[in-house]
């Protein structure tokens, strides 16, 4: 049995948006997390890595040492674009010289032999234009060996009359930033989630992690794994949405229910939130956002930094109240 890694949306740039931030970059998170990759390629006979597009990178060099990496410890890199990726022709410029990294600048197939499957690749345009034309396009297979379908985009361009006729078994996909799995048409639809993110689209909070999937007689089986280092929390207040006396909260990345209701009280609520950050001391807490309007900007501070600064715990108490009805 051969095994590969899959993760997607790495938004692996040196900036952060327009988050207010405090300490540490996503950007060193990220490094952090992507070098926990090099140990599992070693330990686990991962003969693949599969990257399912918005790998986002301010210079394509910043993840030269990736691929250098874990293609000398054996594994192949197969990786397509997703929408984010604009500049996508420098990068494949600079990765494509470097040995055993197979790029889906356009679609292709390739017979991965040392991973006893294949991997069909298709890019995705800004805006993920034509793409669920493009799908549809994509050769039938019926082979003795799993074929992998490696691919960015909503879960909606795959709908399950098209997966079930092309014929391959797994779905190595990105675009949502939450690990989800859909079993459709006779085949996993897969994204792993994101490597660690403070702008990711909906606003929300997710575990940041990797899939490994495992090449057996039968398919291709898989399973999801956190990586270690901090998480982004969320947890946010809704006055608009109310129940008598009570607003709607929210947490997402939290324990507990992820909504229920919560008497607007501010001696609970600001309670509620300190006993939260220091839950999670290490954690980055994001605020709600929207994408015109206000709030524009997400605070995204550890809970230690939030509870040590009160001015910062009065800014970060106040941007937890969503500012619409709709603000995300
Ligand atoms: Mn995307």
């Amino acid at each position: 049995m051969t095994r590969f890694i899959h993760i997607a949306d790495l938004h692996h740039a040196r900036h952060t948006g327009n988050a207010i931030t405090a300490e540490r970059t996503s950007f060193d998170i990220q490094a952090d997390k992507l070098a926990q990759l090099a140990e599992v390629i070693r330990r686990e006979n991962i003969k693949a890595v599969l990257i399912a597009g918005d790998i986002e990178v301010s210079d394509p060099e910043d993840f030269v040492p990736y691929l250098k990496t874990w293609t000398a410890l054996g594994a192949s890199v197969y990786l397509v674009y997703g929408d984010h990726d604009i500049n996508r022709l420098a990068y494949d410029d600079c990765w494509r010289q470097i040995e055993h990294v197979h790029s889906f600048l356009r679609p292709g197939y390739v017979f991965d032999e040392a991973l006893g499957a294949a991997i069909y690749g298709l890019s995705c345009e800004t805006n993920q234009t034509g793409l669920k034309e493009d799908v549809a396009r994509t050769p039938m297979r019926d082979d003795l060996y799993p074929n992998i379908f490696l691919g960015h985009g909503d879960r909606q361009r795959f709908p399950a009359s098209v997966v079930a006729r092309l014929g391959f078994s797994y779905y190595a996909l990105g675009h949502h930033h939450r690990y989800e799995v859909t079993r459709r048409g006779g085949a996993d639809l897969v994204y792993p989630g994101h490597v660690f993110s403070v702008w990711d689209g909906c606003g929300k909070a997710w575990p940041t992690g990797y899939v490994i999937g495992e090449v057996t007689p039968s398919g291709i089986t898989h399973e999801f794994r956190p990586f270690t280092g901090p998480e982004t929390r969320r947890l946010s207040f809704n006055p608009f949405i109310r129940d008598g006396s009570c607003i709607l909260l929210t947490r997402d990345n939290l324990e507990g229910s992820s909504e229920q209701w919560i008497a607007e009280d501010e001696t609970v609520l600001r309670e509620l939130v300190r006993s939260t950050l220091a839950d999670y001391p290490d954690d980055y807490f994001v605020t709600p956002s929207q994408s015109t309007g206000f709030p524009t900007r997400r605070l995204s501070m550890t809970g230690r930094t939030l509870l040590e600064d009160d001015e910062r715990f009065e800014e970060f108490f106040a941007r937890s109240f969503k500012a619409t009805k709709t603000t995300q």
